[in-house]
């Protein structure tokens, strides 16, 4: 008899329904915005197709999660071709449904102007929430190629609608951008100040509220490990850097939702894809491994 595995995340074929998982994988292929190298709209089928190559054991945390927690897979959300602003509030419904049904949201992107409408979303259920961004770029600009929801516009959005940030990985920002961090005193640390010690996980940890929803831009990895983005900048974090900072950050606080996007898949080097896919799995570990 012949058989494949399932293509949802991880490809599983147990534990994989709506109504028994606790966690929903909410792929959106769109990436209308994006300034440089394209492709962030194949990023969730490609980590999808990676993680079904990921092992089910964490041998760290020594559980298969997966089968604690349940995870489903949406299909993946077509674009609303309208435009920015419409793309923006359709991740905000999906959201408002998936979190009003008790579920914790993972969305795959696509480009980073999808985590406007996830922390809005958010926002409801959580008044108090904070917003630990992973990134190469502080994303702080008032708008961009004329529109104020593009992906370099995205934590100037989240900040005007009175949500704390935490900025961790940045090793490029504008003048602009620049002043508007230090006039509003957002902790914002660069790769270098958190490679090299300046910032520790705890201070990291220590900027967030009780209720914290991560977004991973991709870019924030070296591109050395992680070449498979739409701006590849030079330095970044290694695998174990985030790790650790995900580590801290989800044992002392609530995490309640995260995003990866900006991946931007390169046909024949699957590394980058995989690295995503296993850093999605292991962060649900980490998220749910307290209360198991
Ligand atoms: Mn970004």
């Amino acid at each position: 008899m012949y058989t494949s595995l399932p293509f949802n995340f991880l490809g599983i074929d147990e534990h994989s329904s709506f109504e028994e998982s606790k966690v929903v994988v909410l792929p959106f292929p769109y990436d209308s915005t994006t300034s440089y190298r394209a492709g962030a709209r194949e990023a969730p089928i490609a980590i999808i197709n990676a993680s079904r190559q990921v092992e089910l054991y964490d041998e760290e945390l020594e559980i298969e999660i997966y089968e604690k927690v349940g995870i489903h897979t949406f299909k993946e959300i077509m674009p609303d071709m309208r435009g920015p602003e419409h793309q923006v509030e359709l991740v905000r419904k999906v959201f408002v449904e998936v979190m009003g049904a008790g579920k914790f949201p993972v969305m795959i992107g696509g480009e980073h102007s999808l985590t406007i409408g996830a922390v809005r979303a958010v926002k409801n259920f959580y008044p108090d929430v904070s917003v630990l961004q992973l990134d190469a770029h502080t994303d702080l600009r008032k708008e961009y190629e004329s529109t104020p929801y593009s992906h370099a516009s995205v934590m100037r959005r989240i900040f005007e609608s009175d949500v704390k940030i935490a900025q961790v990985g940045v090793r490029n920002s504008s003048k602009e951008e620049d002043e508007f961090i230090k006039s509003n005193h957002i902790f914002s640390a660069t790769a270098r100040q958190y490679i090299y010690g300046y910032y520790s996980v705890e201070d990291i940890a220590d900027a967030l509220s009780d209720n914290v929803y991560i977004t991973i831009d991709m870019d924030v990895f070296d591109p050395s490990e992680v070449p498979a983005v739409g701006t590849p900048e030079p330095g970044g974090l290694g695998w174990y850097h985030i790790l650790d900072i995900l580590q801290e950050v989800t044992s002392r606080r609530n995490v309640v939702g995260f995003d990866v996007v900006e991946l931007a898949p390169i046909p024949g080097s699957p590394a980058s894809d995989f690295l995503a896919a296993k850093l999605i799995y292991k962060l649900i570990g980490y998220c749910f491994r307290k209360n198991l």
